[in-house]
């Protein structure tokens, strides 16, 4: 068969719902386009265990640094299931971490926001772990396999944890005065940058046109961002707290909430490596790279032993 027809048999097989393996024949962009969005988005889960990472030694209790704990132990399984997922493309390892530390990769604007109070935490659960989930839950029927499957069991971890988000902000909603204003500075925080999370408007999106032709996406960046709001507003409602855009407000035509405008400039300053964060976000994964070092020797040398042992 030539290319055009194995270009055609692969796209019939997608508009098929059947999904695409990694022994499959596949076209060379499609390859490219889903390893740049599975290692950008391995790389987002294992930066965005600093932010919350952050808070573990100041956790109020030993409940809430017990579950803490947990959840940013599951961003790193995160990452190692998406990162086995580029691996099956043919992506070395290596090379994907490579291009984390020397800052050559994107990983998702959010995480280079800091985390300045522990209604923080309550915040990036609730809206952070949100919008990811929003944006996971139609990954979980995107078209190549080993990457669709392990969105399944991402997605039952992020739910647990924008579920414990939200009922940390109902703990500071309704607790103290200083407690509701750090919940409400944490929302007026944290608001905007989860919006921008969903990534730039269709009209400027390069990439979606053909990602969702190859249904690597299903829903585009604005439907997704537009369901958030729809699906959060009414959950700020009930915690009495207030979105920080004046102009939101419920369309009965639509049966959407209006909203105001994103600050594009930010999102692309950060794109860009100038948030405020990112230069301490690269700093800290190359510290814990070069601490870990002495493991992976380690490792490698007792795998190399085994090895050694089983081939005598
Ligand atoms: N931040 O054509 P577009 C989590 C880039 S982590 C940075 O729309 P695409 C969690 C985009 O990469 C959540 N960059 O792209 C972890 C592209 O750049 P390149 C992470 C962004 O791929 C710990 C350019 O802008 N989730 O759950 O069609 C604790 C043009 O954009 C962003 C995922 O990664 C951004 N926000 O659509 C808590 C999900 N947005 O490559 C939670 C998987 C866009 O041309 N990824 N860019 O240089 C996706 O679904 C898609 O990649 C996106 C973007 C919707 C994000």
């Amino acid at each position: 068969m030539d290319e055009k027809q194995l270009e055609a048999g692969f796209q019939a097989k997608v508009d098929a719902e059947q999904k695409i393996e990694p022994k499959d024949w596949m076209p060379a962009d499609y390859r490219k386009n889903l390893v740049r969005q599975i290692s950008q988005h391995a790389h987002s889960e294992i930066v965005g265990m600093l932010p919350e990472g952050n808070w573990i030694t100041r956790a109020p209790n030993l409940r809430r640094k017990t579950v803490l704990l947990a959840k940013v132990q599951d961003e790193a399984g995160h990452g190692l299931y998406l990162y086995s997922a580029a691996e099956s493309l043919g992506a070395a390892r290596a090379d994907l971490n490579d291009q984390l530390l020397t800052g050559k990769a994107k990983y998702s604007s959010i995480f280079n926001y800091p985390t300045l109070t522990w209604a923080d935490i309550g915040a990036v659960g609730w809206l952070v772990d949100g919008a990811a989930i929003m944006n996971q839950v139609m990954l979980c029927r995107t078209s190549y396999g080993p990457y669709a499957r392990a969105m399944v069991r991402i997605c039952k971890e992020e739910s647990f944890h924008q579920r414990q988000g939200y009922e940390i902000m109902c703990v500071l909603a309704k607790g103290t005065p200083e407690q509701r204003e750090m919940a409400q500075d944490a929302l007026d925080r944290w608001w905007w940058p989860s919006l921008m999370m969903f990534g730039p408007s269709d009209a400027n999106s390069p990439h979606s046109a053909q990602s969702m032709k190859w249904k690597i996406k299903r829903q585009s960046n604005d439907e997704l961002r537009q369901t958030f709001i729809d699906r959060t507003v009414p959950q700020a409602d009930f915690l009495g707290l207030r979105i920080p855009d004046d102009k939101l407000k419920w369309n009965e035509a639509t049966k959407h909430y209006d909203w105001g405008e994103i600050d594009w400039t930010e999102f692309n300053e950060i794109l860009k490596g100038n948030g405020p964060c990112n230069k301490e976000r690269l700093e800290a994964r190359n510290k814990a790279h070069d601490e870990g070092r002495w493991v992976r020797e380690a490792a490698l040398a007792h795998a190399a032993k085994q090895a050694k042992k089983q081939a005598a």
